[in-house]
């Protein structure tokens, strides 16, 4: 077994304590990995190096177009080592590999160039003022990231949060999730091949509560804290945010409402609601897992979805015709499995799927259950979709916000009209209209309610990456100074 380590102050170190745990892969039921198990004690050692990185260090003084620069020389490097990434990812949680290296790989890439593009390229705010005075906004790095990862789309999620943090000049101490620990690692490595000065981007590993994730939220030196994972988790990671206060970005939990409407293009309305749901087995905060279809075609849509869900080959993720692999951990697939076997006992029918080999669910599509019932209203985290009917575009609208989650929804219709109206009515961070995750880097992500705090991307990441300071100067000598 090879063996991952911390990656502190451009060193690849071991725990103090000597501790290691393994890395599991979900589809062989065997440990492929050995990695350093760190603590506070660890997670404090990577908090000094990336403060002395940014207190004294080159990488905040160098310019965005400097960082930029390296930051582009990574990405090209995480294109050049697809393959071993992909496969990281893959044996670490099981997600099929051309979703790893065809999907996550790319945009990690396409992070990492975003941001440095967006900082090197950003504008800012000048206010020209009548009493002889000229203000402006410089955007300054905050300091200290912590960033903590989850395990459903690692080296992407983890590239989400690390490459805006970087291209604003931060210094970063990473803590990807414990089930998936690996890729994180590989990415530490081409970074200094890229040319990034040690102490900048630090990864320590380990578990959440009183292990090194709960270190760095604690942590006083740390200024940015940005986590993606559980809604009950943020609440925690906010609250020990707090008391330093030190400001949290919270990427949360969802429970995706996806509406298709009679006017609905039906072929494009099936393929994408079957993507929207059954990706990465379900295991996506964005998944469309209530799935509201309007009564005139819900016969129809329900036969089309149901053949198509079928359709989908279930299997190894390391061969290149599975699409959907075990799910992550023996933890999560007990807690999928635990809906699966109670849809009866909550009022549904099980129209397809149900539990497979191993740790795989097969995409499950339940109907007649009521949208009040848990599995309409939790976040399963697995290949599983309620489908209910609807008669109007509003009740639509009012079963799709009655929700403590508002992190997305997706609409199917063919009146350009009803598209915008229901836009806009729905409590959701993003819409999408006929499609699914299809982003653009600039725009907004994240979530109102149970979903989380903030937002991230373009500008947003310029927000809370950032210290903004307005500069007030007199031009006038003869300026009036009230
Ligand atoms: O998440 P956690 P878990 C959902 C999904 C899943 C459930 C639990 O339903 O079944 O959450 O998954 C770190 N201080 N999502 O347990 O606990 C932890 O080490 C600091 C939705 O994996 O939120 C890991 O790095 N850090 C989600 C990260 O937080 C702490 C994606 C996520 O772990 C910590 C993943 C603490 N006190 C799961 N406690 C989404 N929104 O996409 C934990 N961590």
């Amino acid at each position: 077994m090879e063996f991952y380590s911390h990656m502190i102050d451009g060193e690849e170190v071991a725990s103090l304590s000597g501790a290691t745990f393994s890395s599991f892969d979900p589809h062989t039921h065997q440990d492929w990995a050995e990695i350093a198990l760190g603590d506070g004690s660890d997670a404090d050692r990577a908090v000094t190096a990336a403060r002395r990185a940014f207190d004294t260090g080159p990488w905040p003084r160098m310019g965005a177009a400097e960082r930029g620069r390296i930051l582009h020389r990574l990405a090209d490097l995480i294109e050049a080592h697809a393959d071993d990434l992909g496969m990281a990812d893959t044996r670490d949680m099981g997600k099929p590999i051309t979703q790893s290296r065809g999907n996550d790989v790319p945009r990690t890439a396409a992070n990492f160039r975003f941001f440095a593009d967006h900082a090197r390229l950003s504008t800012s705010e000048a206010y020209p003022m009548d009493t002889g005075h000229h203000a402006y906004t410089r955007y300054g790095p905050a300091g200290v990231v912590a960033a903590i990862a989850p395990w459903n789309f690692p080296m992407m999620l983890e590239s989400w949060k690390v490459a805006p943090a970087l291209a604003w000049g931060n210094t970063v101490v990473l803590k990807p999730a414990e089930d998936t620990p690996v890729s994180a690692t590989l990415i530490a490595r081409l970074a200094l091949e890229a040319g990034m000065p040690p102490g900048v981007f630090n990864v320590v590993h380990g578990y959440g509560p009183d292990s090194a994730g709960q270190a760095l939220t604690e942590n006083p030196a740390v200024d940015r804290i940005t986590f993606t994972g559980e809604s009950g988790t943020g609440r925690v990671i906010a609250a020990a945010g707090a008391r330093n206060l030190t400001p949290v970005s919270l990427e949360l939990g969802g429970k995706g409402a996806n509406l298709v409407f009679a006017d609905a293009d039906l072929d494009n309305a099936v393929e994408w609601s079957i993507r929207a749901v059954f990706t990465n087995s379900g295991q996506v905060c964005l998944a469309g897992s209530r799935l509201y279809v309007q009564r005139e075609i819900y016969d129809e849509f329900l036969a089309r979805f149901v053949a198509a869900a079928d359709a989908m080959v279930v299997g190894d993720p390391k061969d290149e015709a599975t699409q959907i692999g075990p799910l992550a951990s023996a933890e999560h697939h007990a807690k999928v499995a635990g809906y699966v076997d109670t849809i009866t006992e909550q009022g549904g029918t099980l129209r397809t799927g149900g539990l497979g080999e191993g740790w795989t669910v097969r995409p499950t599509v339940i109907t007649g259950m009521d949208h009040k019932a848990r599995h309409a209203r939790e976040e399963i985290f697995g290949p599983v979709v309620v489908v209910i009917p609807f008669s109007t575009e509003a009740e639509a609208v009012e079963l799709a916000n009655d929700t403590t989650y508002g992190l997305n929804a997706m609409l199917f219709t063919e009146n350009l009209h009803r598209a915008h109206r229901v836009s806009a009515a729905l409590r959701a961070g993003t819409v999408w209209v006929n499609c699914f995750f299809v982003r653009d880097l600039r725009a907004p992500f994240g979530g109102a309610g149970d979903s989380g705090i903030g937002r991230e991307g373009g500008t947003f990441s310029r927000e809370f990456f950032t210290e903004p300071k307005a500069v007030v100067m007199q031009i006038d000598e003869a300026a009036d100074s009230r």
